[in-house]
């Protein structure tokens, strides 16, 4: 005998809807958790949508011979300009296959090792700006979400296909990239607001033109390539001129378009949120802070960061690791049974077909994986190879299997650069020390209205 899936009381047509916080919907997903535990159900007009929150549930599912990758909801609209690129198509679409099969060597951590030098161009250029400009000097506040959001974004824009955004070389974003917020914060908003409601605001112009902005943009780079080729080994040079080894097909145009609009959605967001939350960590934890100084100190001193130095950090590496387990950037997935089937050894019934949220930032607080002060932060329980002895599958901010992130080692290299080189530089602190965690939420989170000064180091370390 299976039990029903809890579920808060519903109101007619609505279902819902109205459980949900308007603006950051992880509030409500988080606080239902603590309600009903590990398993509830929301009806969202009309369509029944099932959260998991323990470890348990998400192991349990995190198995691709019963359960798939849904695209449901906001990445339903973000499918409106990426198509079948890599994040948002369907696993049984060929586009999807050719892509993985031609894409997965490109973003192994050799070829990733190769790209330090462009990374470090772009963080130079982070470094200048906050220690040099008058108007951005030591004494002025900074929100690290804006200029971390440019950093990544002109990363991957520079690293996948050669392409200069020039970020922070404008005072507002640049018109691609503001599209691109807008856009994104409109598709994850979408998928929980009645038609009615829909049609009443009527922003759709204003949608249609983020689209078309963002669509010219990845156009006219392949174009612009094709008509005058480079000769080098990036992203966008491997889609033009490769063959898939299974199928012996290549990408079209439109095909590498929406993949380069995909790595520059899926490429920024998450890094730069990843980015923020690990200051706002920092900082909130000066014990943490000081360790990580001290390791800096100690394996780079005042020379420029390496590849080589990564694997001597086991600090650094733990404050990452920790930043996406209390704040992962990509707090929820979407799946779905394969076959009709039930979960929690049996206990519930779910059809086929049904959407299933693995709620990634509730099962990464749960207690009998991470103890009771699993709301700390503290990087020690990655260390010493804690980390490697976690269960499986207990820390999955990038996902699980075939659909798993491609650009692991990517964000995890630009990361480690960005951080080490900020920690070395610049001493950080505050501007409201009493200032807690706010949450902007769009397909991704990351910290709200955090300021901080940022004063470049005078004492040699
Ligand atoms: Mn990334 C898929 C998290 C950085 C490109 N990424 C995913 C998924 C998660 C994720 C979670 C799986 C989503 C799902 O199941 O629906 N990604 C991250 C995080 C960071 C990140 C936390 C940084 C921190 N991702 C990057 C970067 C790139 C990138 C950088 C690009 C260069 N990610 C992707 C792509 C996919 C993906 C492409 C889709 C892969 C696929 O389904 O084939």
């Amino acid at each position: 005998m299976s039990l029903p899936i809890p579920q808060p009381p519903a109101i007619p047509f609505i279902g819902n809807v109205a459980s949900l916080d308007k603006d950051v919907p992880l509030y409500s997903y988080a606080l239902l958790a603590k309600t009903y535990g590990e398993i509830y159900q929301l009806n969202i007009l009309g369509t029944t949508i099932i959260s998991i929150n323990s470890y348990a549930l998400a192991h349990e599912v995190s198995d691709e011979t019963r359960f798939k990758k849904i695209i449901a909801a906001g990445l339903l609209e973000v499918r409106k300009v990426v198509g079948d690129g890599l994040f948002t198509a369907f696993t049984e679409e060929p586009g999807w296959g050719i892509a993985h099969r031609l894409l997965m060597p490109a973003f192994g951590t050799i070829p990733i090792k190769g790209m330090m030098e462009e990374m470090r161009d772009i963080c130079d250029q982070l470094v200048k700006k906050v220690s040099t400009s008058e108007r951005f000097g030591p004494h002025a506040a900074l929100d690290p979400s804006d200029d971390f959001t440019r950093l990544t974004l002109d990363t991957i824009a520079y690293c996948s296909m050669s392409f200069r955004l020039n970020s922070f070389y404008t005072e507002k974003q640049p018109p691609f990239a503001a599209a691109m917020v807008d856009f994104l914060i409109e598709s994850d908003r979408r998928s929980t607001r009645p038609r009615v409601v829909q049609a009443l605001i009527g922003n759709n112009a204003k949608f249609e033109r983020d689209i078309k902005t963002m669509t010219d943009l990845g156009d006219e780079i392949v174009a612009e390539r094709q008509a005058n080729p480079i000769d080098k080994k990036d992203l966008l040079n491997t889609m033009l001129h490769s063959r898939d080894p299974q199928t012996g097909k290549g990408m079209d145009a439109d095909s590498i378009s929406r993949n380069l609009l995909t790595f520059l959605i899926a490429g920024h967001e998450t890094s730069s949120g990843m980015l923020t939350f690990m200051v706002y960590h920092l900082l909130k934890t000066p014990e943490a802070l000081r360790k990580l100084r001290a390791e800096v100190d100690e394996v780079i001193g005042d020379r420029p960061v390496q590849c080589e130095d990564f694997s001597r950090m086991p600090y650094l590496t733990a404050v990452m690791r920790e930043t996406l387990r209390l704040t992962p950037t990509a707090s929820k997935r979407g799946i779905t049974p394969i076959h009709d089937t039930t979960l929690g050894g049996g206990k519930y019934f779910v059809k086929a077909g049904t959407p299933i949220l693995v709620q990634v930032w509730n099962m990464h607080r749960d207690p009998l994986v991470w103890g009771e002060d699993a709301e700390e932060f503290r990087p020690e329980r990655m260390l010493d190879g804690k980390f490697e002895a976690l269960p499986p599958q207990a820390w999955q901010p990038f996902g699980f299997g075939l659909r798993g992130c491609i650009g692991r080692a990517f964000a995890w290299q630009e990361v480690s650069l960005v951080l080490a080189t900020v920690i070395q530089r610049f001493d950080l602190s505050l501007v409201d020390p009493s200032y807690t965690l706010q949450i902007k939420q769009t397909i991704t989170i990351k910290p709200k209205g955090l300021q901080i000064h940022a004063r470049p180091r005078t004492a040699k370390p």
